[in-house]
Protein backbone atom coordinates (compact mmCIF):
# COMPACT_ATOMS: atom_id res chain seq x y z
CA UNK A 1 0.00 0.00 0.00
CA UNK A 2 1.24 3.49 -0.81
CA UNK A 3 1.95 5.63 2.22
CA UNK A 4 0.45 8.99 1.15
CA UNK A 5 2.74 10.82 3.58
CA UNK A 6 5.78 9.70 1.63
CA UNK A 7 4.49 10.53 -1.84
CA UNK A 8 6.63 13.24 -3.35
CA UNK A 9 4.91 16.60 -3.21
CA UNK A 10 2.49 15.48 -0.50
CA UNK A 11 1.74 18.01 2.21
CA UNK A 12 1.66 16.22 5.58
CA UNK A 13 -0.50 18.95 7.14
CA UNK A 14 -3.14 18.60 4.41
CA UNK A 15 -3.19 14.83 4.93
CA UNK A 16 -3.62 15.40 8.68
CA UNK A 17 -6.55 17.73 7.90
CA UNK A 18 -8.07 15.02 5.74
CA UNK A 19 -7.57 12.41 8.50
CA UNK A 20 -9.23 14.76 11.00
CA UNK A 21 -12.20 15.20 8.65
CA UNK A 22 -12.58 11.42 8.42
CA UNK A 23 -12.52 11.15 12.22
CA UNK A 24 -15.14 13.91 12.48
CA UNK A 25 -17.37 12.19 9.93
CA UNK A 26 -17.13 8.75 11.49
CA UNK A 27 -17.41 9.88 15.14
CA UNK A 28 -19.92 12.67 14.60
CA UNK A 29 -17.85 14.81 16.98
CA UNK A 30 -17.01 18.11 15.25
CA UNK A 31 -13.96 18.86 17.36
CA UNK A 32 -11.85 17.35 20.11
CA UNK A 33 -10.37 19.22 23.07
CA UNK A 34 -7.57 16.95 24.14
CA UNK A 35 -5.68 14.04 22.62
CA UNK A 36 -3.87 11.13 24.22
CA UNK A 37 -1.41 8.72 22.69
CA UNK A 38 -1.46 5.58 24.79
CA UNK A 39 1.76 3.58 24.72
CA UNK A 40 2.72 0.26 26.30
CA UNK A 41 0.84 -0.27 29.56
CA UNK A 42 -1.43 2.78 29.23
CA UNK A 43 -4.32 1.40 27.14
CA UNK A 44 -6.65 0.91 30.14
CA UNK A 45 -6.92 4.67 30.60
CA UNK A 46 -9.16 4.77 27.52
CA UNK A 47 -11.81 2.72 29.35
CA UNK A 48 -11.69 4.95 32.41
CA UNK A 49 -11.68 8.52 31.16
CA UNK A 50 -15.21 8.63 29.77
CA UNK A 51 -17.78 7.18 27.40
CA UNK A 52 -16.52 5.89 24.06
CA UNK A 53 -18.49 7.54 21.27
CA UNK A 54 -16.64 5.86 18.45
CA UNK A 55 -13.79 3.40 17.99
CA UNK A 56 -12.10 3.46 14.60
CA UNK A 57 -9.46 1.03 13.31
CA UNK A 58 -6.37 3.02 12.38
CA UNK A 59 -6.42 1.35 8.97
CA UNK A 60 -9.62 3.30 8.10
CA UNK A 61 -7.97 6.69 8.51
CA UNK A 62 -5.64 8.12 5.91
CA UNK A 63 -1.97 8.02 6.84
CA UNK A 64 -2.29 5.58 9.75
CA UNK A 65 -0.68 2.17 9.50
CA UNK A 66 -1.41 -0.99 11.44
CA UNK A 67 0.57 -1.04 14.64
CA UNK A 68 3.72 -3.09 14.28
CA UNK A 69 3.99 -3.92 17.96
CA UNK A 70 2.07 -6.46 20.02
CA UNK A 71 0.75 -4.61 23.03
CA UNK A 72 -0.21 -1.54 20.98
CA UNK A 73 -3.91 -1.50 20.20
CA UNK A 74 -4.10 0.12 16.75
CA UNK A 75 -7.36 2.02 17.09
CA UNK A 76 -8.45 5.64 17.39
CA UNK A 77 -11.22 6.38 19.88
CA UNK A 78 -13.40 9.40 20.41
CA UNK A 79 -14.39 9.67 24.07
CA UNK A 80 -16.82 12.00 25.81
CA UNK A 81 -15.46 13.05 29.19
CA UNK A 82 -17.69 13.53 32.23
CA UNK A 83 -17.19 17.31 31.92
CA UNK A 84 -18.57 17.30 28.37
CA UNK A 85 -15.21 17.76 26.65
CA UNK A 86 -14.05 15.31 24.00
CA UNK A 87 -10.82 13.33 23.94
CA UNK A 88 -9.21 11.67 20.96
CA UNK A 89 -7.36 8.56 22.08
CA UNK A 90 -4.71 7.27 19.73
CA UNK A 91 -3.65 3.66 20.20
CA UNK A 92 -2.05 3.47 16.77
CA UNK A 93 1.46 4.82 17.11
CA UNK A 94 3.99 4.59 14.29
CA UNK A 95 7.55 4.28 15.56
CA UNK A 96 10.61 5.82 13.96
CA UNK A 97 12.22 2.35 13.82
CA UNK A 98 9.50 1.13 11.44
CA UNK A 99 11.23 3.19 8.73
CA UNK A 100 8.06 4.76 7.32
CA UNK A 101 9.68 8.17 7.76
CA UNK A 102 9.26 10.82 10.41
CA UNK A 103 6.15 12.27 8.73
CA UNK A 104 4.40 8.98 9.51
CA UNK A 105 5.70 9.05 13.08
CA UNK A 106 4.04 12.39 13.82
CA UNK A 107 0.95 12.02 11.64
CA UNK A 108 -1.22 11.05 14.63
CA UNK A 109 -0.11 14.15 16.54
CA UNK A 110 -0.81 16.41 13.55
CA UNK A 111 -4.17 14.73 13.06
CA UNK A 112 -4.99 15.30 16.74
CA UNK A 113 -4.15 18.99 16.33
CA UNK A 114 -6.30 19.14 13.20
CA UNK A 115 -9.28 17.78 15.17
CA UNK A 116 -8.92 20.81 17.42
CA UNK A 117 -6.98 19.34 20.35
CA UNK A 118 -5.11 21.95 22.37
CA UNK A 119 -3.59 19.51 24.86
CA UNK A 120 -1.51 16.49 23.85
CA UNK A 121 -0.84 13.75 26.39
CA UNK A 122 1.98 11.50 25.21
CA UNK A 123 2.51 8.26 27.13
CA UNK A 124 4.95 5.44 26.62
CA UNK A 125 6.57 2.41 28.13
CA UNK A 126 10.25 3.08 28.68
CA UNK A 127 13.42 2.02 30.44
CA UNK A 128 14.46 3.72 33.67
CA UNK A 129 17.92 4.90 34.65
CA UNK A 130 16.98 5.69 38.27
CA UNK A 131 17.08 2.40 40.23
CA UNK A 132 14.29 3.58 42.55
CA UNK A 133 11.93 3.36 39.57
CA UNK A 134 12.13 -0.46 39.45
CA UNK A 135 8.79 -2.20 39.59
CA UNK A 136 6.63 -0.13 37.29
CA UNK A 137 6.87 3.51 38.31
CA UNK A 138 4.86 6.07 36.35
CA UNK A 139 6.94 9.22 35.89
CA UNK A 140 6.50 12.64 34.32
CA UNK A 141 8.72 13.69 31.42
CA UNK A 142 10.34 17.04 32.25
CA UNK A 143 12.44 17.46 29.09
CA UNK A 144 14.04 15.36 26.38
CA UNK A 145 17.24 14.61 24.50
CA UNK A 146 16.57 13.57 20.92
CA UNK A 147 19.20 11.04 19.77
CA UNK A 148 17.39 10.04 16.58
CA UNK A 149 19.32 12.55 14.45
CA UNK A 150 15.95 13.41 12.98
CA UNK A 151 13.20 16.01 13.30
CA UNK A 152 9.59 16.09 12.17
CA UNK A 153 10.13 19.68 11.06
CA UNK A 154 11.14 20.36 7.49
CA UNK A 155 12.88 23.43 6.17
CA UNK A 156 13.68 26.55 8.15
CA UNK A 157 11.15 25.84 10.90
CA UNK A 158 12.90 27.16 14.00
CA UNK A 159 10.64 26.14 16.86
CA UNK A 160 11.36 27.00 20.50
CA UNK A 161 11.43 23.91 22.74
CA UNK A 162 11.72 25.65 26.11
CA UNK A 163 9.11 24.22 28.51
CA UNK A 164 8.23 21.62 25.84
CA UNK A 165 6.73 19.39 28.53
CA UNK A 166 4.50 21.92 30.24
CA UNK A 167 5.42 22.75 33.84
CA UNK A 168 1.80 23.75 34.37
CA UNK A 169 0.58 20.29 33.37
CA UNK A 170 3.27 18.51 35.41
CA UNK A 171 2.17 20.50 38.46
CA UNK A 172 -1.43 19.65 37.69
CA UNK A 173 -0.54 15.92 37.51
CA UNK A 174 1.05 16.24 40.93
CA UNK A 175 -2.21 17.51 42.38
CA UNK A 176 -3.51 14.00 41.60
CA UNK A 177 -0.40 12.17 42.87
CA UNK A 178 2.09 14.32 44.78
CA UNK A 179 4.66 11.49 44.70
CA UNK A 180 5.07 11.54 40.90
CA UNK A 181 8.76 11.78 40.06
CA UNK A 182 10.04 13.26 36.81
CA UNK A 183 12.96 12.87 34.48
CA UNK A 184 14.59 13.67 31.16
CA UNK A 185 13.51 11.34 28.34
CA UNK A 186 16.20 10.22 25.91
CA UNK A 187 14.91 8.97 22.58
CA UNK A 188 17.01 6.37 20.81
CA UNK A 189 16.07 5.08 17.39
CA UNK A 190 15.73 1.44 18.48
CA UNK A 191 14.29 -1.10 17.93
CA UNK A 192 17.12 -2.78 19.81
CA UNK A 193 17.44 -1.78 23.43
CA UNK A 194 20.59 0.11 24.39
CA UNK A 195 23.91 -1.36 25.33
CA UNK A 196 24.90 -0.68 28.95
CA UNK A 197 27.52 1.78 27.61
CA UNK A 198 24.83 3.72 25.74
CA UNK A 199 22.72 3.84 28.90
CA UNK A 200 25.72 5.28 30.78
CA UNK A 201 26.12 7.86 28.00
CA UNK A 202 22.46 8.83 28.35
CA UNK A 203 22.90 9.12 32.11
CA UNK A 204 26.01 11.32 31.81
CA UNK A 205 24.15 13.52 29.30
CA UNK A 206 21.49 14.17 31.92
CA UNK A 207 18.94 11.53 30.95
CA UNK A 208 16.74 9.46 33.27
CA UNK A 209 14.38 7.63 30.91
CA UNK A 210 15.22 5.78 27.66
CA UNK A 211 12.62 5.25 24.99
CA UNK A 212 11.86 5.01 21.28
CA UNK A 213 8.88 7.27 20.62
CA UNK A 214 8.02 10.45 22.39
CA UNK A 215 10.59 13.15 21.60
CA UNK A 216 9.76 13.38 17.89
CA UNK A 217 6.03 13.45 18.65
CA UNK A 218 6.46 16.19 21.24
CA UNK A 219 8.32 18.39 18.75
CA UNK A 220 5.48 18.05 16.25
CA UNK A 221 2.91 18.74 18.97
CA UNK A 222 4.75 21.92 19.93
CA UNK A 223 4.94 23.01 16.30
CA UNK A 224 1.14 22.53 16.18
CA UNK A 225 0.80 24.80 19.22
CA UNK A 226 -0.40 22.17 21.66
CA UNK A 227 0.43 22.05 25.38
CA UNK A 228 2.14 18.76 26.17
CA UNK A 229 2.06 16.34 29.08
CA UNK A 230 4.49 13.43 28.79
CA UNK A 231 4.40 10.35 31.00
CA UNK A 232 6.44 7.16 30.99
CA UNK A 233 5.68 3.83 32.57
CA UNK A 234 9.04 2.41 33.58
CA UNK A 235 8.54 -1.19 32.50
CA UNK A 236 12.19 -2.12 32.98
CA UNK A 237 15.36 -0.60 34.27
CA UNK A 238 17.65 0.31 31.37
CA UNK A 239 20.33 -2.14 30.20
CA UNK A 240 23.14 -2.44 32.70
CA UNK A 241 21.12 -0.69 35.41
CA UNK A 242 19.20 -3.91 35.80
CA UNK A 243 21.53 -6.89 35.77
CA UNK A 244 19.14 -9.27 33.97
CA UNK A 245 18.62 -9.15 30.18
CA UNK A 246 15.76 -7.00 28.83
CA UNK A 247 12.86 -8.70 27.07
CA UNK A 248 9.64 -7.58 25.43
CA UNK A 249 7.85 -10.23 27.51
CA UNK A 250 9.07 -8.49 30.68
CA UNK A 251 7.83 -5.17 29.30
CA UNK A 252 4.39 -6.60 28.56
CA UNK A 253 4.15 -8.17 32.00
CA UNK A 254 5.11 -4.93 33.75
CA UNK A 255 2.46 -3.19 31.65
CA UNK A 256 -0.23 -5.68 32.68
CA UNK A 257 0.71 -5.32 36.34
CA UNK A 258 0.59 -1.53 36.19
CA UNK A 259 -2.31 -0.91 33.80
CA UNK A 260 -5.14 -0.58 36.33
CA UNK A 261 -3.11 1.76 38.57
CA UNK A 262 -1.75 4.03 35.83
CA UNK A 263 -5.03 4.00 33.90
CA UNK A 264 -6.79 5.38 36.96
CA UNK A 265 -4.01 7.93 37.52
CA UNK A 266 -4.21 9.20 33.95
CA UNK A 267 -8.01 9.30 33.99
CA UNK A 268 -7.90 11.45 37.13
CA UNK A 269 -5.38 13.80 35.55
CA UNK A 270 -7.60 14.14 32.46
CA UNK A 271 -10.60 15.17 34.57
CA UNK A 272 -8.54 18.09 35.89
CA UNK A 273 -7.52 19.48 32.49
I1 LIG B 1 9.15 -0.56 27.22
O1 LIG B 1 14.99 0.06 27.98
C1 LIG B 1 10.96 0.11 26.79
N1 LIG B 1 11.16 0.91 25.74
N2 LIG B 1 15.16 2.75 24.25
N3 LIG B 1 15.09 1.39 26.14
C2 LIG B 1 14.46 2.01 25.09
N4 LIG B 1 13.16 1.91 24.87
C3 LIG B 1 12.45 1.16 25.73
C4 LIG B 1 13.02 0.49 26.82
C5 LIG B 1 14.42 0.62 27.04
N5 LIG B 1 12.05 -0.17 27.47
Amino acid sequence: MVNPLNVEGANPFEIAQEAAKQITNISGIPSHDIALTLGSGWAKAADLIGETVSEIPGSEIIGFSKSAVIGHVGTIRSIRLPNGKHALVIGARTHFYENHGVRSVVHSVRTAAATGAKTMILTNGAGGIKPQWAGGAAVLISDHINLTSSSPLEGATFIDLTDLYSKRLRDLARTVDASLDEGVYVQFRGPHYETPAEVQMAKIMGGHIVGMSTALEAIAAREAGMEILGMSLITNLAAGIQTTPLSHAEVLEAGRNAEARIGKLLAEIVTKL
